[in-house]
């Protein structure tokens, strides 16, 4: 059945929705299944589909529910793709308190539309959220800056914070599990917890976790600086996690500020990280995405892209989320994404097709994970422009030939390196560390910075 008369008006202006603020918009790629309707009419479809209609015709609809239809509004069928305004009262409120919740957005925007019969395949791309909207998502409630202050930088431009994962991902007792995160600490700012540890059999939570509070100490101690940890609470039931968060809190005791709280967004969902963001506002929220290629990946054409996934954890609260590596690291992505870390941090910021003002909304730290280490680091930088983001490097740590610490130097090292416009290699020439980074990972050392052996004398 076209409902194209219905749920589509081509007649609509995109500057009037915005200015009219009633409206999240959103933009898709589509294609439509061969031998269905026309390009518009599966528009229609899509957007019946999500939010009043179905495919067919019901005698219960009145006035009041076509008030609520989402409507396509423009279409470029050359390109496959096509924009839906949703009003914003079709958006689910909470009873508590009468916000607005992610899950409700996805619910209707990427719900049943990913499964119909009549269309092949469906990805959004961007999002426009109008200003009373944004202030009904609860947004971050900690960010970048109170990381500089604990580490006691600069509240505006801190720089970067270098930053690792225990490795293995998984294996460690607590014994080597604190002495890792001791080794790390004795050069570098901030320890995560790998994605899966939490509390497995080997390395119960409660073994463990006073350990590394003590390696915090030693390596504070010993180094005169503030530490960092982020402690991974993710759960499926929410008093699991709360009773993890609650331990951790506990056990930092007066440390108890320099947790993060981590949790596996992707995989636990808006639900899991709302209980974070609401239950310990205190604590810096960071949001690990592992999971999100299935949808994400630039060979996926279903779900939403990594750009729209970075947004969306704004809303949430998330003070940081993993944003890739630009190219520069393991993971898939390009240069061009630095236009998630734009509109995680900024104020105000262009996506693939919106402009999106935030209103002051804190801002969600770019975190820089994947294979990264310290001779991708500079490019990595000058690819963004700016250093003011948490990295997180396994590897690149772990695989510095001469100890953990001199790994996480030579991280901070390539961060100085980039920042002072120095040349890497006359740069390493009067860094050790940074130097050892070559010989530790003399693949990339001969990709990057061919000639690097006898420039530096390195023979072997
Ligand atoms: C990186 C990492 C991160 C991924 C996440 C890993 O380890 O801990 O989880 O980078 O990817 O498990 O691979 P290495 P993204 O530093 O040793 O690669 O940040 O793209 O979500
Ligand atoms: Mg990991």
């Amino acid at each position: 059945m076209d409902q194209s008369s219905r749920y589509a008006d081509l007649s609509l202006n995109e500057d009037d929705l915005i200015s009219g603020g009633k409206h999240i918009l959103v933009a898709y790629t589509m294609t439509p299944m061969p031998g269905f309707g026309g390009y518009l009419e599966t528009a229609a479809h899509f957007a019946a589909e999500s939010s009043t209609g179905t495919n067919v015709e019901v005698s219960t609809t009145d006035d009041f529910t076509k008030d609520l239809d989402a409507m396509v509004y423009e279409i470029d069928e050359a390109q496959g793709v096509m924009k839906i305004a949703y009003p914003s009262d079709l958006f689910d409120r909470n009873v508590i308190d009468g916000r607005t919740m992610v899950v409700s957005f996805l619910t209707l925007a990427i719900g049943n539309n990913q499964g119909m019969g009549d269309v092949q395949c469906a990805q959004m791309q961007d999002f426009y959220v109008p200003p009373r909207m944004l202030q009904l998502f609860d947004g971050p409630s900690k960010d970048i800056s109170d990381m500089w202050r604990i580490l006691g930088r600069p509240l505006e431009d801190g720089g970067y914070i270098a930053g690792t994962i225990i490795k293995p991902k998984l294996g460690l007792r607590p014994e080597p599990f604190a002495e890792a995160a001791y080794q790390f600490w004795l050069g570098g700012d901030f320890i995560k917890n790998d994605e899966p540890q939490g509390n497995q059999v080997f390395c119960p939570m409660k073994k463990v976790m006073p350990l590394v509070v003590d390696a915090m100490k030693r390596a504070q101690d010993e180094t005169g600086e503030a530490k960092l940890f982020s402690a991974n609470i993710t759960a499926d039931d929410h008093h699991e996690m709360c009773a993890r968060a609650d331990y951790i809190l506990e056990t930092f005791g007066p440390d108890a500020d320099k947790v993060a709280f981590l949790v596996d967004g992707y995989v636990g969902g808006p639900g899991m990280v709302t209980t974070a963001r609401r239950n310990y506002p205190g604590q810096y929220l960071h949001y690990h995405r592992a999971g999100h290629g299935a949808v994400t990946s630039p060979s996926s054409v279903r779900g939403y892209t990594a750009f729209v996934l970075g947004k969306l954890s704004r809303l949430m609260g998330a003070s940081g989320i993993h944003v890739g590596t630009m190219g520069f690291g393991k993971m898939e992505g390009g240069t061009d994404d630095r236009n998630i870390a734009y509109m995680i941090e900024r104020d105000s910021a262009d996506g693939p097709f919106y402009h999106q003002e935030w209103y002051g909304m804190k801002p969600t730290t770019p975190i820089i994970s994947g294979g990264m280490n310290a001779l991708r680091l500079p490019g990595f930088f000058e690819n963004l422009g700016h250093g003011n983001v948490i990295n997180t490097s396994g590897g690149g740590a772990y695989g510095h030939i001469d100890s953990p610490a001199d790994g996480a130097t030579s991280l901070r090292q390539a961060f100085d390196c980039w920042k002072s416009g120095a040349d890497p290699i006359e740069y390493a020439k009067e860094h050790k560390e940074f130097a050892r980074a070559f010989e530790s990972f003399p693949g990339d050392a001969d990709k990057i910075f061919p000639g690097w052996r006898e420039k530096l004398g390195v023979h072997k």
